[in-house]
């Protein structure tokens, strides 16, 4: 089964709104196989965004995500990559769809509350970055054949 990884940013831990973010992946069915609080300092920020060191908004980016602790979440299911990036909404919550976390929680591209790998390649990558083996969880839910079609 496929895995992805999403982290409640700082912004959604200190406006208390990790419960209201994991219940919103919890219920869509995702199955929670690793789970962490953690803050990154700026050589994991570094790991983490390789893709955007060089943007011009990498700085600001930088000082926010190591600003606090965040929540990594390590998440298993089928298309999970493209259901959590559904869940999260468009990168500028002003974009994002009503209905989405950025969408209804969010109103700065900067402050958008959650990350999520964005192909199965990347959550390889960053669950490598966030989580050793032995801290992810092989274990079956009774309601999997409810969620999960065979
Ligand atoms: P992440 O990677 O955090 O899940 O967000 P996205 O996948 O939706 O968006 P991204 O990689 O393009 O951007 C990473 C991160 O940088 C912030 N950001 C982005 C910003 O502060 N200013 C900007 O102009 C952009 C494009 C928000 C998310």
């Amino acid at each position: 089964m496929n895995k992805t990884l999403a982290l409640v940013k700082p912004d959604g831990v200190q406006r208390g709104l990790s419960g209201e973010i994991i219940s919103r992946i919890e219920k869509k069915g995702l199955k929670i196989v690793g789970m962490k609080m953690i803050r990154m300092d700026g050589e994991l920020a570094k790991l983490h965004y390789a893709d955007h060191v060089e943007k011009p908004f990498f700085p600001t980016l930088m000082d926010f995500i190591t600003s606090g602790p965040i929540i990594a979440l390590a998440l298993e299911g089928p298309n999970c990559v493209q259901a959590l990036r559904n869940l999260m909404g468009s990168t500028n919550p002003n974009e994002a769809t009503p209905g989405s976390i950025r969408g209804d929680l969010g109103l700065s591209v900067g402050n958008n509350l959650i990350h999520g790998s964005d192909s199965d390649e990347s959550a390889k990558r960053e669950l490598s970055i966030f989580f050793n083996e032995n801290e992810l969880f092989k274990y079956e839910r009774s309601i999997d054949g409810w969620i999960i079609e065979s």
